[in-house]
């Protein structure tokens, strides 16, 4: 075996190695509503060794990659079989999106794809790129993904190579191997990305939340995260879409938004992750935000906190598109916990960790946006009064408090 190789292949193995076993920690102190971890979960990195190398040192004696990785993002993410699953983006060096099941034993670190990427079957009119998968595990016990599918725009000029449809495509699966495909939603929208399933039905019908535009980046006179029924998922047709949360001026959703993962239920409504979309000079900038509908009626919001629940930061805010988080994935788990996969810059995975009774408390005692600078001026002097109102500790409370938070 030549010694390049065989150096090389060491070299790569312990690397690789050593970043699947790295562990996680959580970020200090926080802002209480959530946890972020000091790593990403799934990088182009985590990638394995058999998806981009020829392993054979007479095909390959130099040990070079052949096929390379450019990002791994905007997963959706599933509890199964008492592990932590997220269904990643998977981008090649060719641009071309595909699926990759990557599970961990706690939801924070020790990530590691399955040996093969996902299959997805195509329809009789093959996708030149899938991308954001949504998982559902539905009430008709099938696991739904949901995800963009994008084919050239057709009717474009043949000097116009970059013109695409955006399609919402529709699989299913019991054991998250084997899917089938089922025909892409049909809607009265010229584009749609960003639809995700309700988990149940409603009026025996199947719910999606949609997200219709006009142009493939633009809303145009679309935008706003959409909501409509169809009879049957085999066929699925949603011919009148209800906005239930448009985009706005002057808020983190100015130019367009989109719904996350499927929300959660709770007690006090269906808890959602959503991304917003505003212009800035140096490009667009996505951040997520969180907001509550009513168990009684999925399309009246009851509560929305102003702003954002969750921005790029760091590290975070640059990648291949910049400003950019965007989270497709979360796990309530049965303590409670809530693992949120939200991805930077199109580029890698994070987690950030919080608990129902945290993200319950966020949505419903937030101030929601005022949508005037007055408007925020006033919220704060309202929270300055009321702090006011608290007595100053004791000397002695202090010193109690500051021992107790060295114990943390
Ligand atoms: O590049 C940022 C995001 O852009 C699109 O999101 P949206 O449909 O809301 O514009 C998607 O392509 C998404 O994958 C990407 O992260």
């Amino acid at each position: 075996m030549a010694p390049i190789f065989t150096s090389r292949l060491h070299l790569l193995q312990t690397a690789h190695h050593e970043l699947l076993h790295r562990p996680n920690h959580p970020e200090a102190l926080g802002n209480g509503v959530y946890t972020r971890y000091a790593h990403p979960v799934l990088t182009a990195a985590h990638a394995p060794l058999a998806w981009r190398y020829d392993l054979n040192p007479s095909t390959n004696p130099f040990l070079m990659e052949r096929i390379g990785v450019n990002g791994v993002f905007n997963a959706g993410a599933i509890k199964w079989q008492g592990r932590y699953l997220v269904v990643a983006r998977v981008e090649g060096a060719d641009r071309k999106s595909f699926f990759a099941v990557a599970e961990s034993p706690n939801g924070i670190d020790n990530f590691r794809f399955w040996d093969h990427p996902v299959t997805m079957p195509e329809t009789d009119e093959p996708d030149t790129n899938v991308y954001d998968i949504r998982l559902v595990a539905h009430e008709d016990g099938w696991v739904y993904g949901l995800f963009c599918t994008e084919r050239r725009d057709p009717s474009a000029p043949e000097a116009d190579q970059s013109a695409a449809l955006a399609k919402c495509g529709i699989a299913r699966t019991k054991d998250l191997v084997h899917w089938e495909r089922l025909p892409d939603l049909t809607t009265t929208s010229a584009q749609q990305r960003n639809v995700v399933l309700h988990p149940e039905l409603v009026q025996g019908q199947y719910a999606f939340y949609t997200r219709p535009q006009d142009g493939f980046i633009e809303a145009g006179s679309g935008g706003g995260i959409g909501f409509g029924l169809s009879a049957t998922i085999e066929t699925a047709r949603v011919m009148e879409e209800v906005i239930i949360d448009k985009k706005q001026y002057h808020t983190i959703s100015e130019l367009k938004n989109g719904l996350g993962p499927a929300p959660l239920k709770t007690d006090l409504g269906w808890l959602h992750l959503a991304h917003g979309v505003r212009n800035t000079a140096a490009g667009l900038r996505y951040v997520l935000y969180v907001f509550m509908t009513a168990l009684d009626d999925l399309t009246r919001i009851i509560h929305k906190p102003a702003g954002y629940f969750l921005a790029p930061e760091g590290e975070e805010r640059v990648g291949d598109v910049s400003n950019v988080a965007f989270g497709n994935g979360w796990i309530l788990d049965d303590d409670g916990r809530v693992f949120i996969y939200y991805a930077s810059s199109d580029t890698r995975l994070h987690v950030a960790t919080s608990t129902l009774a945290q993200l319950l408390d966020y949505v419903v005692h937030t101030p929601e946006d005022g949508l005037r600078s007055a408007a925020s001026v006033q919220r704060i002097n309202e929270l300055i009064d009321k702090n006011q109102t608290i007595p100053t500790p004791t000397l002695a409370e202090r010193v109690a408090n500051a021992a107790h938070a060295h114990t943390l």
